[in-house]
This record gives C-alpha cells, structure tokens and sequence, in this order.
C-alpha cells in the first residue's frame, strides 16, 4: 500500500520518506541482527526498566521474549507486561494511515502522509499567523525515547516557533521534580536499586510497589538485611500487607506525620551534626516542628501518638541506613512538594542521603519520563538546562547550530493552564503525541466542552481507538516499542537503549519520523540536518549535558550502554568511571547542586484538604493502580488476551464491608459513584483493604476521572488525583 503511496506522490517528502536511513519508520525491518538471533530491549512500560532478550526469526522479527538475567536492574525478572510487551503490537486497531476529519460528514477518512503533513503545516500556520505563538500548545508523554522526546520540544518551539507544550508527566512527576530542584539545586533523585538490598529501614510512602514496581519489590525481598519496612498509605495494600509496619494513615495527612517525625527526632537529639552542616535552614525547620507534637499530628493522621513515636525512632536509629521511597501517593496531591521535602527534610537532618542503603527516593512512573525530565524542552531547557539562564540558551544554540534568537528564555504554560485556555479560547490547537489525556486528565468531564472550541486536534499514536485519537481531526499512527529505536532512562538514572523488533503495521512511522517529515514540510528541516536517527540525536544531546549535574558525555554510543548494562548519569567523559556499570549513587561527597553546595531544609504548614467530605459526600475517593497487569488507560495491555485475562474487564469500586453492610451493598452489585463533578457505574469489591469512609476507583477505567477534583500542588501544578469527595449510589 504504501509502495504504490510513494510511486504516486514525488517531491522532498517522498524523498525523506524514501530514503529513511536505519531502522525505523516506513519499512523499519529490524537491523543489527544476524538470523534466528537475540538481541535486547528495555521494557517499555515502568520506570523500573527491567531488559527483555527478544528472541528472533530469521528476518529479525521477534517471535517471543525473556527476561534478561544478567541485566543489573531485574536479575532475569519481568512483570506480567513485560513478559506480554509484544502482545500489543498485532492489534487490530493499530493505526495503519493517516486519518483525516472530513468536516462535511464528521467522519475520519484515510489520508496519504503527504496530506496529513500538510494538512498539520497550513492549519497550524494558519493558527500561528492569526492568533499568535500562544494559540497552539503539545502535550506529551514520558513514553516515548529522549531522542524523540527533544525532538519534538525544539521542533515546537525553536523550530515552528511556537511556546506552550508539556508532558503527561505532569500528571506524575512534577512534584519530585520541584521538591528535588528545590531542596537540592537539580532534579536529581540520588539511588540506586542496591539500595533496596542494602537498607536497614525502607519506609514506602503512597508507593504500592508490588503492584505499581513489581521487579522493585523484588529487589526489596533481595534485601538479606531483615529490614524494617514501613508503609504509609491509607490502604491496605498489597505492599502494606507485606510490610513489617503499616500505617494506614488518613489521606494528606503525609505533611503532619513528617513534621510529626522532625519534632521527635530534633527533640531527642537523633540528628546528624555533620550531616546538618551541608544543610541551609535547620534552624529554622527546628523552630517550625518544635510545636507539631505527635498528639497535635494524631487527628490530622489518623494516627496514635504512641506510633509516631516508634516510627520516630526506627528511622533515626543511629547506626542504621535508612531510605526514603515515594510515588504517587505524595506526588499527586495540592501539597505534594512540601510533602516530598518532608521526608528529603528527614533524610538530611539524619544523615541518611549519599551512603549506601539510604536517600531521599521518588520512583519514577512511566519507562522514559526521567529522560522526559531532562530533555522534553518543557520545563527545563534541554539537557538539564534553564531556559531563564542566558548561558544555558547560548549552550544549546551553539551546541545544537540553533539560532539563539529562536531558543525562548519564556516559560511554558503548565498542562492545566493550557487547557484552562484551550476552554477560554485562547489555545487553539493541541498536538497529542503518546499520551491519552480526554482519559487519564483529571476532572476529564471537563474536556468534552474543551474540545467543542479547539479548532484542531491532532492526535498521534499507535492506535486510532483511544479515547483522544477518536475525537482528533487529524490521526497521525505512530510506530510503539519493539518498532524503533532510543534511548530511556529509568528510576536510578539508567540510560539503555530499546530496539527495533518488528515492523509497523501499514504506514506506521515512528514519532522521530514524523517529526523530520513535520520539519520539512514547516521550512525548518535545515534545523534539525543533522538530526538523521536516533543514534545521531542521542550523541548531539549526550554533548549537551557537558558541565551539567547529569553529564553522559562519558557514554560513546549505544553499544556502550548495552555492553555496559547500562550506564546511570552522571558519566561525564572528563571523569568517565572505568566501569560504567558500576552503581551510582549522587551525593556522597555532601556536595548539593545549589551554588553554596547546601541543600535546602523547605516547609510550610499543611493545609486543608481542597475537597473534605461532608453529608452529602461522605466517602473520600482514592484512585490508583490496580494490578500488575493493566497500564494506565489500557491502550496497549487491554489488547493482550493474556494480560486481559487478570483483571476484571468493568470497572469496580473498594469499599470497606462495615459500608457496604450500612448501605445495603452486596458484592459484586453493581451501584453509582458519584461526586460533584460527574458519576460512573462499577461493581462493588467488598475488602477491608480500604479504611471505612473511603472509596478506591483503579484508574485504568475512562470514567474514573469524570469524578476526580480539579485541584493543584501550587509549587509544581501536579493534579491532586488522589482524595475527592464522593457518595455511593445503590
Ligand atoms: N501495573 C502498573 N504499573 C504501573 C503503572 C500502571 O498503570 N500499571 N503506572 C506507572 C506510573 S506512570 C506510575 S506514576 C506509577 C505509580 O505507582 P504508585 O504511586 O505506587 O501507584 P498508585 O496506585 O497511583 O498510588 C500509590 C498509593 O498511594 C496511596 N495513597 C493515596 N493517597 C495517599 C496519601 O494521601 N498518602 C499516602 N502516603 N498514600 C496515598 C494509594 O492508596 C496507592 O496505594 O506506577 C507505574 N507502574
Ligand atoms: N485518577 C487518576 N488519574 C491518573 C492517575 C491516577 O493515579 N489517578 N495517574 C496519572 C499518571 S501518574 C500518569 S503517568 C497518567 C498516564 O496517562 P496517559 O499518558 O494518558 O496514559 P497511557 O495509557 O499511558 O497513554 C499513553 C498513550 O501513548 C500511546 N503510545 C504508546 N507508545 C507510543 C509511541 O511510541 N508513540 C506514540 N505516538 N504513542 C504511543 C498509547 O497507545 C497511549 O494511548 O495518568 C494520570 N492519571
Ligand atoms: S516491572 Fe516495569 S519495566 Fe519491569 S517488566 Fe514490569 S512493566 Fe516492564
Ligand atoms: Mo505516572
């Protein structure tokens, strides 16, 4: 189909699309493999980052996979997804063409690529001449590779000249993101996984690790230490109910049991002097914590004081390595920064960060978004850089050959507030690119009047199904995983490579690709000249970081992060360890990235809930992962029979059986949830895992964030997906 395609379009498109070099995009047979083969890949799903061996035909296409064994991540593990990753690549509902909206019928029609390239081109200069730099913005993902990640953030800004884009990993990791800037100078989270194996005391704190990382957990039951384990989060998880310690505490009561903790700890002295001495504000933060006893903190955590104080003293115990782990359960709240800086407060003021066993740890999400961090162009310049610094835009300008004139010193809108204006009128145009926000946004009620006034949606991903490409005008189908090549970086700041596979289905490109075609066709192709794969993005980059905390300058190509195991940055060439694969932890000399080298001690007095419950709205909703087995919005694992077969295929609804009994519900009834915003129907779970008075939606269901409340961390505008107030309808 698409031969015959090329042979009736000519011109440079045709060309580029022609001439593809390497493996990926229009006919991406996998390269680099010798007949009936293996070659590796890292999962593309979690953070974790675990290496698949991808067993090979003899024209290269996988036919099954295994986990690697001697990959210094999963130690030959891999969770559900990954064992299935190759699953999701034979769907049907691949996007295979181009899709246009005919606006006479309001049905997406088949285009050619040359159509959808200039359709995208003229409507969004179109837009640009009218209305402005402002009135078009992207929204990404933390999805896809760094190479393409970069790509897209200096094609939309230096290249089309356009402002405003961000990721989806907003929705996860701004928070981590702003705490870490904030107290340590640099979005740096410090660990390594040996440090799950080598701690004495692991406190996991909103992180369900056995659903949500499950190779993670794995290494936590590698640990031959017997470590305490401590969980916080209101629900009984899977993870709780392993843990040597739960504490079910309320819902953001996160603030008050940390400064709770802060208070015991300076009180009895089990500080570390020294330690403190690479710290700016101690004095302070003392002051602050002097009066928020344990008994003050009880109502607000649901708590005894009693508790506190015994968890007080497990995670001061002098002697003993102690880290600091969380996810969602703090990240995703109006509160979330200080509530991470609470417990980095923690790790610092014991001495427990640069040592073996210890930190102050955020896991990452999704497979790339630490590599989305650093080089999406969103919220830092890439490679680590600020866009307000004027050395940094210099840097990028010569280090890229862009026009210095073209890199913006001019701060993004954050994802709500380009949807904010999207609703106003003011963005006129949203460019999807791997994520599927008319799901996973919050209050996504909300973005069905949002769409009525966007005059053009283009979505691209692998399937033209989802809820986002649906409603697009224009669809652009994207290549996955197993269908191109780049670079992720996981949690501990691993960088590795993912491989070519399997061909795409039809005229699939993949998203480095399209971005070239788009270049082209807006006039700025001779900006990204050199941009000719992703091995060829990834060096431009890796030279990028030189002098900056996350320095890969070291790293010579993408054979030396597989030969290696990966290689976690920094690596810098200057100072290039002569075993890449050896652990690394940061901060071990003391040092932080704040120009005195002190980290910052930062607090502020917890606030009320944006949404508590009252009589109308008794329960308080929690919303999150619900198995191993279901990724996000189920794009790529509701398609695999195997993965599907785990889990229930409608939505469901935890409530505790003292609830259910009081208001008549039977297992398995399928009853109303309902808040302020909207409402959804889901089979009622009857399991004490949820505390009387709360509700828990897995947010794998569309409907789920038709009830979630539009509320923000002011630091990092992170969405508060997590404690809304809602009621039960039999
Ligand atoms: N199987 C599977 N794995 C995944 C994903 C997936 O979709 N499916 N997604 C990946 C991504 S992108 C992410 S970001 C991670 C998320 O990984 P996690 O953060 O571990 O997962 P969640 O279930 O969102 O939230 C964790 C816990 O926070 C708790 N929690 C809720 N409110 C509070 C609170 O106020 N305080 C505390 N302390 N805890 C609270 C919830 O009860 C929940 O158990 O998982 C990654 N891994
Ligand atoms: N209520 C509630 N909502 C939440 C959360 C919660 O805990 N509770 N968690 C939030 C979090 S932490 C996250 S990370 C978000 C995730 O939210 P989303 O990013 O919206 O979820 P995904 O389903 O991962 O969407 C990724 C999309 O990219 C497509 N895709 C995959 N690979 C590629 C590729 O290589 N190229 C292209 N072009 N497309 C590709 C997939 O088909 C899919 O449609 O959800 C957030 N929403
Ligand atoms: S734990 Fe994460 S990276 Fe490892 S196999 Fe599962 S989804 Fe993939
Ligand atoms: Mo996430």
């Amino acid at each position: 189909m698409i031969e015959t395609l090329l042979k009736q379009s000519s011109g440079p498109l045709t060309r580029e699309l022609v001439q593809s070099p390497g493996s990926f995009g229009l006919g991406n047979v996998p390269t680099r493999l010798t007949p009936s083969s293996t070659t590796t890949s890292i999962c593309g799903y979690c953070a974790t980052g675990c290496q698949l061996k991808l067993h090979l035909d003899e024209e290269g296409n996988a036919i099954n996979l295994s986990p690697q064994a001697n990959y210094p991540v999963n130690l030959g593990m891999a969770c559900p997804k990954g064992w299935q990753a190759l699953d999701p690549l034979t769907a049907t509902d691949r996007g295979t063409v181009p899709l246009l909206r005919d606006p006479a019928t309001g049905r997406r029609q088949p285009v050619d690529w040359n159509t959808a390239i200039a359709t995208f081109t003229d409507r969004l200069k179109g837009i640009q001449q009218t209305h402005g730099r402002d009135a078009a913005a992207f929204l990404s993902t933390g999805q896809i590779p760094f190479e393409e990640m970069a790509f897209l953030g200096l094609l939309w800004k230096s290249g089309m000249g356009f402002l405003h884009g961000d990721a989806n990993t907003r929705q996860c990791m701004a928070t981590a993101v702003t705490a870490y800037k904030q107290s340590f100078g640099f979005d740096a989270p410090p660990y390594t996984y040996a440090d799950f194996e080598e701690s004495d005391v692991i406190i996991l704190s909103g992180a369900n690790l056995a659903i949500a990382h499950p190779i993670l957990w794995q290494r936590i039951m590698r640990n031959k230490r017997s470590p305490e384990i401590i969980v916080i989060d209101p629900r009984a998880t899977e993870t709780a109910q392993a843990a040597t310690v739960h504490l079910p505490i309320k819902p953001k009561g996160d603030l008050a049991l940390y400064y709770a903790l802060a208070h015991c700890i300076i009180r009895d002295g089990r500080i570390d002097y020294d330690a403190i001495k690479n710290t700016e504000g101690f004095d302070d933060f003392a002051a602050f914590v002097q009066h928020r006893t344990p008994e003050q903190a009880a109502h607000q955590t649901g708590l005894e004081a009693a508790t506190i104080e015994k968890v007080a003293r497990l995670v001061s115990e002098p002697g003993k390595r102690v880290s600091w782990w969380w996810t969602m359960g703090i990240n995703q709240s109006y509160e979330g920064v200080r509530a991470a800086q609470a417990m980095i407060n923690l790790a610092l003021i014991t001495g427990n960060i640069g040592k073996p066993g210890t930190g102050a740890n955020s896991i990452t999400g999704q497979c790339n978004a630490m590599g989305s961090r650093l080089f999406s162009n969103t919220t830092s310049l890439v490679g680590g850089h600020d866009f307000a610094n004027e050395d940094h835009r210099n840097k990028v300008s010569v280090g890229l050959g862009i026009p210095i004139e073209q890199i913006t010193s001019d701060p993004s809108l954050a994802y709500d507030e380009i949807l904010r204006a999207a609703e106003d009128g003011k963005i006129k145009a949203l460019w999807v690119v791997a994520t599927n926000p008319f799901h996973s946004w919050i209050n996504s009620g909300r973005l069905s009047a949002l769409r009525e006034k966007l005059d053009f949606l283009v979505v691209q991903d692998m399937y033209h199904s989802t809820e986002s490409a649906e409603i697009a005008d224009l669809y652009l189908p994207a290549a996955g995983w197993g269908e191109k090549t780049g670079c992720l970086i996981n949690s501990e700041r691993r960088l590795a490579p993912i491989r070519p596979v399997r061909k795409a289905p039809g005229q699939a490109l993949t998203d480095f690709r399209i971005f070239r075609l788009l270049a082209q066709s807006w006039g700025c192709g001779g900006m990204f000249q050199q941009w000719t794969d992703p091995e060829a993005a990834f060096k431009l980059l890796r030279d990028l970081t030189q002098g900056r905390p996350c320095d890969i300058t070291g790293i010579r190509d993408y054979d030396h992060l597989d030969e290696s195991g990966g290689i976690q940055w920094p690596y810098p060439e200057s100072d290039a360890d002569p075993h890449p694969s050896a652990e690394r932890r940061l901060f071990e000399s003391g040092q932080f990235y704040h120009p005195d080298g002190k980290a910052r001690l930062l607090f502020s007095a917890p606030a009320p809930l944006p949404e508590p419950t009252d009589d109308e709205f008794s329960f308080t909703l929690l919303t999150g992962r619900g198995t191993s087995s279901q990724w996000h919005t189920q794009t790529r694992t509701g398609k695999s029979d195997i993965l599907r077969k785990l889990y229930p295929a409608q939505a469901y609804v935890e409530i505790h059986p003292r609830d259910a009994r009081r208001l008549g519900i039977l297992n398995n009834q399928v009853i109303t949830v309902r808040s302020r915003r909207g409402s959804m129907k889901a089979s009622a779970y009857l399991a004490p895992t949820v505390q009387p008075g709360q509700l828990f939606l897995p947010m794998h269901y569309p409907e789920v964030n038709r009830l979630t409340h539009p509320s923000f961390d002011k630091h990092s505008r992170q969405p508060n997906y997590k404690a809304c107030a809602a009621r039960l309808e039999v």
